[in-house]
């Protein structure tokens, strides 16, 4: 059958005609009959008492229909934000998870904290009467830093949380991990920050909420990558509806990167507030307001130490990391430090003895959760530098010293000291295609030439691994997951034999809508052009966890084609009756059942289409109709890997930094959309390059105000920044998940900020430099020259 567009294929992406030509559906674009606007009043102060809110001047001001404060949401007896994860400290005890409500009560904890709704006929009329609020504050020093906000002196968030330790975490055998130090021939060490960055997807944060109060139902509008979760959590936990009178409509989102896999307030605040206006209600943030509302990334501060016989052989590595949870703990927040940080530290190393301290923190700033990557860039990082740091120390060449430790293609499935099981990789492989992609051998010689010209060059190289595919739930529910991470697909299949999928993950620029119809197409053996994802609409939607940690394809594409293959299964019971044969003589190939070892076949279209005539087949033995529903839920993650290498220049007159090349050659198992795969590369590259050169989010610490609290402080990576990048693959089949896949998404974020600032520090070493701190702007790679100078 023509256009059948299958696995491996590369197809331009189906989304993007919508897209390109202005038709896309964003929550902003959602006009409903009679909708007025909300807006939020949010904390100026990082940390103050709330003396009291007085509503007055504000509610007589024109068009003002309601304002909300943190006293009604007490007084409806609402529930608090959740945070899905208990984390145990290394004592046994559980983390400490103080209330997260939805608007402040009695106290902010960051500038941006929420103090009320208001609620008003016109946008304009909405604002003008939230600067009229009157808040009275009393305010209070805050502590934005990690170091500073564990010391006994700190100012305290939460009068019950002592020395604002949220949880203090381990993973690993500490024991065997000193023992192993002992005997070292070397050890490095190394102190290092890794930057607080913010998301800033395209289209900020939005939501629009109706209330029907003939049906008592509720419609939220939402920017969200997982609807479902968020109908689950805001129905079942803090608003108390019953779920089935909430739909969680998450339209075309314009980016997530992470920042809206939470559950915001303002989704549950506008919920609530439409139901006592009775008036749909619409909220659009602007820039300004998603810097200091949307979730944060990172903000690590790490030592770490690497253990090494007189061969360089890796025999033990030590982490403590304090990690930045922010005001509150956001829905993933305690979990990305922790979970998805320590088991990646053994990265793609034989190193036998791990342990890891990670004390999570509150501090007075904008909570932090998962961004791009979530954990596994932060253990990557510190895994990657050390290695570097250990291979100047010990004068052994750093390529080499990654080969002698590497896990070999022949020794997976491989089992790491910190929980992981590796299914399949090759490092080494990757390490290789990386050289020669990125001609390393002719480094040498442009070092030379940039010499020539005054500038210094660097090299530099990040191999790594990342767990992703999240998750198995029963790897999740042993982490304490409050749920299981299994996601759903339904492949309805109508009578002419054209396709709709109804799919629980959710498509903001993965081009899901492209790569999903590819596996329907493939499996099922019908046009790629006949093939529809639905997704993001609770109504729609069976059920679905959503889009993050990479696991649309992993998790989300399985059940896809376990589906489909409930499909085929049906298909041959129908064919075999129209085809008078016994089932298992059925054949099912490229669209066609026939009848093995005969001429006698029906498409896959005219099966589709007798499915829907009962009188074909005896109603006892086979109902009408042709859909099938599928769960997946993996029993391992997946673990793509690969080699990134840097190549930079820096010109010491002004301690710019320039990307001259950039090669990734990463394991992805079986590709399903070459294009796409790289597209997702490219992007993620494009956000670790952001964080290891300019990305930083800069708090004030005697006020706790955001000081990069717009683009002209907070400088995001752009296209004349970079370079054309040599993207490869190198695969190894998964060995678990249905069509060999593993992961893309987070891959290039992942490889990225290692390989940048490993060739940074190697373009200074002449100058005795071992570590540079993220971002390496030109200020700070300037003023580390001129320290330097002055040394020598
Ligand atoms: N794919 C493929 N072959 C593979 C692996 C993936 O063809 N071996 C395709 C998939 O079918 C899918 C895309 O590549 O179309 C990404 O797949 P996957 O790795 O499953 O990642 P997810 O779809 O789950 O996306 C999540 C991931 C994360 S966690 C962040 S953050 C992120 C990202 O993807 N945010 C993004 N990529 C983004 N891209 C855009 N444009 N916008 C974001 O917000």
């Amino acid at each position: 059958m023509s256009n059948i567009i299958g696995i491996g294929k590369a197809p331009r992406r189906k989304e993007d005609f919508r897209f390109l030509t202005g038709r896309g559906n964003y929550v902003a674009d959602v006009k409903r009959p009679d909708m007025v606007f909300g807006v939020f009043v949010r904390s100026p102060h990082a940390h103050a008492v709330i003396r009291g809110i007085d509503k007055t001047e504000a509610l007589a001001l024109p068009g003002v229909q309601a304002i909300l404060t943190g006293e009604d949401v007490a007084a409806d007896g609402l529930g608090s934000l959740p945070c899905g994860w208990g984390i145990h400290g290394a004592d046994g005890l559980p983390m400490k998870e103080p209330p997260f409500p939805m608007l402040a009560q009695g106290k902010v904890r960051f500038v941006g904290d929420m103090i009320a709704f208001v609620v008003a006929d016109t946008l304009r009329e909405a604002r003008a009467a939230a600067e009229c609020l009157a808040v009275d504050y009393e305010v209070l020093p805050p502590v934005v830093g990690v170091l500073e906000a564990v010391r006994s002196d700190a100012p305290l968030l939460f009068d019950d949380v002592p020395n604002n330790l949220c949880c203090d975490w381990e993973l690993g055998d500490k024991a065997a991990v000193t023992a192993a130090f002992r005997k070292a021939a070397h050890v490095a060490r190394l102190s290092l920050v890794n930057n607080r960055l913010i998301g800033n997807p395209m289209e900020p944060r939005a939501a629009i909420a109706e209330y029907n109060r003939g049906r008592d139902h509720y419609t939220l509008w939402t920017t969200s990558q997982f609807p479902h979760v968020v109908r689950f959590l805001m129905a079942a936990l803090v608003l108390k509806l019953p779920e089935q009178k909430v739909r969680v409509v998450a339209p075309d989102v314009g980016g997530g990167f992470g920042v809206k896999q939470f559950h915001y307030g303002e989704e549950a605040v506008i919920t609530w507030a439409a139901k006592k206006v009775e008036r749909p209600i619409k909220w659009v943030a602007d820039r300004s307001e998603g810097f200091v509302s949307d979730r944060h990334g990172r903000d690590h501060v790490t030592e770490a130490e690497l253990a090494l016989d007189e061969n360089g052989k890796f025999l033990a590595f030590k982490v403590t990391t304090l990690a930045n949870m922010g005001g509150y703990l956001s829905t993933f927040g305690p979990n990305i430090p922790t979970n998805l940080y320590g088991p990646l530290l053994s990265g793609v190393y034989t190193t036998p003895a791990i342990y890891c301290n990670v004390k999570v923190v509150f501090t007075n700033t904008v909570p932090v959760d998962a961004y791009r990557g979530a954990g596994r860039p932060e253990a990557t990082f510190v895994l990657e530098r050390i290695v570097d740091v250990a291979a100047a120390e010990m004068k052994i060449d750093r390529v080499e010293l990654r080969r002698r430790n590497m896990i070999a293609r022949d020794a997976y499935p491989y089992q790491t000291p910190v929980l992981v099981e590796y299914d399949s990789g090759d490092p080494l492989g990757c390490l290789e295609g990386a050289l020669t992609a990125a001609d390393a051998a002719g480094f040498s010689a442009r070092k030379a030439a940039s010499e020539r010209a005054g500038k210094f060059r660097g090299l530099g190289f990040s191999t790594y691994v990342e767990a992703c595919g999240l998750a198995p739930s029963r790897f999740a529910g042993r982490l304490g997951a409050r749920g299981g991470l299994y996601e759903s697909a339904t492949v309805r299949v109508h009578p002419t034999g054209q396709v709709t999928v109804l799919i629980g993950t959710h498509n903001h620029g993965q081009g899901h809508e492209t790569t999903f119809a590819q596996i329907v197409s493939d499996k099922l053996g019908v046009p790629f052009d006949g093939v529809d994802i639905v997704f993001g609409d609770t109504d729609r939607v069976q059920f679905g966890m959503g889009t993050y940690g990479s696991r649309s394809l992993v998790v989300g594409g399985a059940a896809l084609s376990k589906a489909s293959d409930k499909v085929i299964v049906k298909g041959k019971k129908i064919a075999a009756h129209l085809l008078e044969a016994g089932e298992h003589d059925i054949q099912f190939e490229a669209g066609v059942f026939s009848v093995a070892g005969t001429d006698r076949s029906k498409s896959f279209a005219e099966i589709a289409g007798a499915a829907y005539v009962p009188h074909n087949y005896p109603l006892e033995v086979l109902e009408p109709g042709l859909e099938e529903q599928a769960y997946y839920d993996p029993i391992n993650f997946t673990y793509p890997g690969g080699c990134h290498i840097a190549e930079i220049e820096i010109d010491p007159e002004t301690g710019t930094v320039t990307l001259e090349k950039y090669t990734a050659v990463d394991d992805v198992g079986t590709v399903i959309n070459p294009m796409i795969v790289a597209g997702q590369l490219h992007g993620g590259i494009v956000q670790g390059v952001g964080q290891a050169l300019f990305e930083n989010a800069v708090y004030d610490e005697v006020s706790g105000q955001l000081l990069s609290g717009s683009f002209m402080d907070y400088c995001m990576p752009r296209a004349d920044h970079l370079p054309n990048m040599t993207v490869e693959t190198h695969s190894t089949l998964c060995t678990h998940t249905p069509m060999g896949v593993k992961g893309c998404g987070e891959v290039g974020t992942i490889g990225s900020p290692a390989a940048v600032i490993n060739a940074v520090v190697d373009a200074l070493s002449h100058l005795g430099i071992h570590h540079v701190d993220m971002p390496a702007t030109p200020n700070r790679i300037w003023r580390i020259i001129q320290n330097a100078a002055m040394q020598q």
